[in-house]
Parts: structure tokens; sequence; C-alpha cells
């Protein structure tokens, strides 16, 4: 796949979908208590304003009380300049969300095709980078789907690979983010695995991985509220930021990259 400088981070457009009550409900590998509904949805609004003040026209789905975890619009596709894909979620709460999401992709996208096949892939799994796109395996996402994914990319004209991801990490992406310009922010486990090759990999300082889910969107760097070291380290590197609270979000092990689809279009 040619070079195509700020795939990865430069965007026109967002998806974002208004948490439910039933966010309580949302999954979790550690109980850390329930997040609130009502704060959640502020912290989302904080979220959506980062978004819209970083030039992106964003466009906010109603709460889908039926599926708590449907705030976490990226899992459920995939957005690319040509095109956006509806994804195969792999847990069975959350199977529904593509079905669910697909008249927003219809919406923004001339083109939406659907996974092929019967495999399953989260979206949290999937790293675009400016010249390769890498699809980790894990709990949500099987080796069928991750192939059916590949080989639907490549067909896009998309080169991509198939990562293991590292054990007890929920998804690719909880342990690592692109901050453009060939940086990534990573853990110590991902910034160890191989898969970054000779990029730029800035490792996420001890006591903080949750904050190596940060995003990059178009000028400026959104971190997680409560990361000090980590943000230190993202400015050192030349990045300007804004901070976020993602306290509900973090109860039911999401992130920033979780809560919304980019992309660029037109
Ligand atoms: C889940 O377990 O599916 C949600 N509670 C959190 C999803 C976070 N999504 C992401 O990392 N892409």
């Amino acid at each position: 796949m040619p070079h195509r400088a700020g795939l990865s981070f430069r965007f026109t457009h967002a998806i974002t979908r208004t948490p439910a009550d039933s966010v309580s409900r949302g999954l979790r590998a550690v109980d850390a208590g329930n997040p609130s509904g009502e704060t959640f949805r502020k912290e989302h609004g904080l979220y959506v304003k980062a978004l819209r003040d970083a030039g992106l026209a964003v466009e906010v789905l109603p709460p889908l009380e039926n599926y708590p975890d449907s705030c976490f619009v990226e899992d459920p596709a995939f957005c690319l300049p040509e095109g956006a894909i509806q994804l195969r979620p792999g847990t069975e709460s959350r199977l529904g969300e593509g079905r669910e999401i697909r008249a927003a992709l219809d919406r923004q996208f001339g083109k939406v095709a659907e996974l092929p096949g019967s495999g399953h892939v989260d979206g949290g799994d999937v790293l675009m980078l400016d010249d390769v796109i890498l699809i980790g395996l894990s709990a949500r996402t099987d080796k069928d789907g991750a192939q059916a994914f590949a080989d639907l990319l490549g067909a896009w004209g998309y080169r991509a690979e198939v990562c293991d991801t590292p054990e007890g990490v929920l998804h690719f992406k909880t342990a690592c983010s692109t901050l453009g310009d060939g940086v990534i922010l990573a853990t110590t486990v991902m910034a160890e695995s191989g898969f970054f090759a000779d990029r730029r990999v800035i490792e996420v300082p001890e006591g903080e991985d949750y904050a190596a889910n940060v995003i990059r969107v178009n000028d400026v760097v959104l971190v997680p509220e409560g990361y000090p070291k980590t943000l230190a380290a993202i400015r050192a590197a030349g990045f300007d930021t804004v901070v976020l609270p993602t306290h509900e979000a973090r109860k039911v092990d999401g992130g920033l990259s979780c809560l919304s689809l980019r992309f660029s279009l037109g």
C-alpha cells in the first residue's frame, strides 16, 4: 500500500453515539463500579466538543438502551476515505451493533461493505497507520474474521497485517495508538512486541497503561485525564494535546478511540 500521509489522523467527519443509561451494565473485565449514564453523557459531550473543535463534523447517534456498550461505536465498523465496512463484533451482547450502525454508514458513505464470512472483528482491534493497517487477534477478533477483513482491505488497495494482541489486553488499541507522523504510543508489552518494526515508539510510563489509548485528530492529540507522565511524554515529543475525562468509560474498559468512528470524506 502506498504511504498516504495523514491517513491515520487527518479527518473531516466522525460518528458517535450518546451513552444509554444501560451502560451501567456494560461489559468489563474487572468490576470498578457501574458507570452512571448521566455522568457518562457529560463526559461524552466534552468529547464531541473536542472533536468539533479539532475541525470535525460530528454526527451524534441516539442512545440504544438494548445495547449497553453501543456508545463504543469504534467496534462495529471501520471507515476509510473511500467507504465503510460494517463489522461483526465478537461478543454476543454486541453482535447486533453492526446492523444498528449501518444506516449511519449508508448516510455518510457511497460505498458500504459488510465483513464477508462468519468470523468476527471488533474495530478496537484495528490500528490504521499511514502505510499499513494492523489487525490484532484477540478474544473478540478471530482468525477467520481478521483474514476476511484483511482480504477485503487488500481488494480496496490497503495492506493489512494480522498480529497477536498480547494476552490480557481487551483490544489491540487498548494498548497502543498512533500519534501520526510515524510515531506510536504503546505500553511496554506492546512496544516490545515487534509489531511496529522501526517506527518511533513512545512507551507509556509505568502505572499509566490506560493512557496508551489516545487519538490524534488533525493537529491535536486527545489524552485521558489523570495520566500526567504520559501527557508530559506526548507534549515533549512536540504534539499539542487536549485532556478529556474518561472516568465513566474506563469503568467499562472503554477509552477515547472507542467512542468515535473518525474518517475523511472528499
Ligand atoms: C466492551 O467490552 O466491548 C466494552 N465494554 C468496551 C469497548 C471498548 N472498545 C474499544 O476498546 N474499542
